[in-house]
Order: C-alpha cells, then structure tokens, then sequence
C-alpha cells in the first residue's frame, strides 16, 4: 500500500464511524490536508443525509462545497458531534502537532468546539514523543521576532515560514528541535507568549480516537 492508499484507508474508516451519527439537522466538523481531503471526497454519496459542515480551512470549504456539502459558519452550528482531521504527528497519549498545513487556529478551534476529534493519519505520523516535526506557531507579523527570541528561551529553533499568509492574515513560525515531554505545558506557555495566535500542538485538547493507516490495514486506537 502507497502512503496515499493508506490516508484514502483510514479516511474510509473514519467514514464508517461517523456515517451513524449524520441527520438531517447534524453538522461535523472537518479538518485539512491530504487525509481530510480523502474523508471529504468520501462524503459526496452523503452530502444529502447531514445539515452541513464546518470547515478548518478555505481550502476544504471549497472541497466541500465541490462534493456537494454546505458549509455552514461555526457560530451558527453550535457544538459539533465529531471533528475529522489529519495530524503530522502524534504519540501514545494522542497528543498531536498539526498546523504543517498552516490551518491550525481553525482545526484548534472546531476541535474544541467537537465532542468526538476522530485524528486519520497513516503510520508514519505515530511517534514515542513529538516534536521530530517542527511545531508551527500562528504570529501576529509585528510580533514575529519578539515571539521568536521567545521560543529561543523554551529551547527550540524558530524558522520563520516564507511566503505563507495564514487565512486569518498571520505568519507562521516553525520551531525545530524540540522534544516536547511535557505537551500540555509546552502548548499553555507558548499560548501564553504575547503576539501567539495559536501553536500547533493538540495536547489541553487532544484527539479522542486515533485511525492509522498501515500496509497491514487500519488500527482503531482509543
Ligand atoms: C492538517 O493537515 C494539519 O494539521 C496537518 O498539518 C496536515 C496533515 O496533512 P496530511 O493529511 O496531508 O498528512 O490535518
């Protein structure tokens, strides 16, 4: 199986466990990237049995809106049943980084506005302790270099991300070489610096259950 099979997978999986839940007033939360993308094609035959959904990113509003799905605003949908989403790692308590997409302000906020964050990756994203994948941090652009100094301070090599505007209008910053023990503090102190918009890891709201893609099949982990 090639990557893309095994994301295609896990995003047919992730369609068995929510196609339950879809009604005529329901609407679910979806995320962005390659999986998501696949989850979001996988949907079209059911664009009629469900209300809408609540996009993470202009990008998947427009994929959504291609198969058929309204896209509704999150303020008009209340809490959500289920949040579908990728990961670029994640560890054995379902702490995640995600934001390598630049989405990651959005995915926070549909996932905290989710009961169930079912996460779909395949194997490759699985780690024993995150931060192998730079941790992406959302910045106000006047306080890119301030903020940078800053996550200099908690140990890690911020790169600034040339040429991405996020779609809320902000930078994003890249910190490399962390190894982040501690994910639910590291994310609270990094929320706390003044400038941060959001940063990338989902550990104060992590996922519930984990799909993963392997060349053996898909493992349901929760
Ligand atoms: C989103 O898409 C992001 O949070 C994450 O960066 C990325 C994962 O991408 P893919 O599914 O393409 O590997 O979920």
């Amino acid at each position: 199986m090639t990557a893309d099979e095994m994301k295609k997978a896990v995003a047919m999986a992730a369609l068995d466990l929510v196609k339950p839940m879809l009604a005529a007033d329901v609407v679910i939360g979806i995320g962005t990237g390659s999986t998501a993308n696949h989850f979001i094609d996988a949907l079209k035959p059911y664009a009629n049995d469900f209300l809408g959904a609540v996009a993470s990113s202009d990008a998947s509003a427009q994929r959504l809106k291609a198969n058929g799905v309204d896209v509704l605003e999150l303020n008009s949908a209340g809490t959500l049943p289920v949040y579908v989403d990728g990961a670029d790692e994640f560890d054995p308590r379902f702490n995640l980084i995600k934001g390598g997409g630049a989405a990651l302000t959005r995915e926070k906020i549909v996932a905290q506005a989710s009961q169930q964050f079912i996460c779909i990756v395949d194997g490759s994203k699985q780690v024993p302790v995150l931060g192998n994948f730079p941790l992406p941090v959302e910045v106000i652009p006047m306080a890119r270099s301030l903020v940078a100094r800053e996550l200099v301070k908690l140990g890690g090599d911020p790169v600034y991300r040339e040429g991405v505007i996020t779609d809320n209008g902000n930078v994003i910053l890249d910190v490399h070489n962390l190894s982040i023990t501690d994910p639910k503090g590291l994310e609270a102190a990094i929320n706390n610096l003044p400038g941060v918009v959001c940063n990338g890891l989902f550990a104060l709201r992590g996922a519930d259950v984990v799909l993963m893609g392997t060349p053996d099949g898909v493992q349901s982990l929760s």
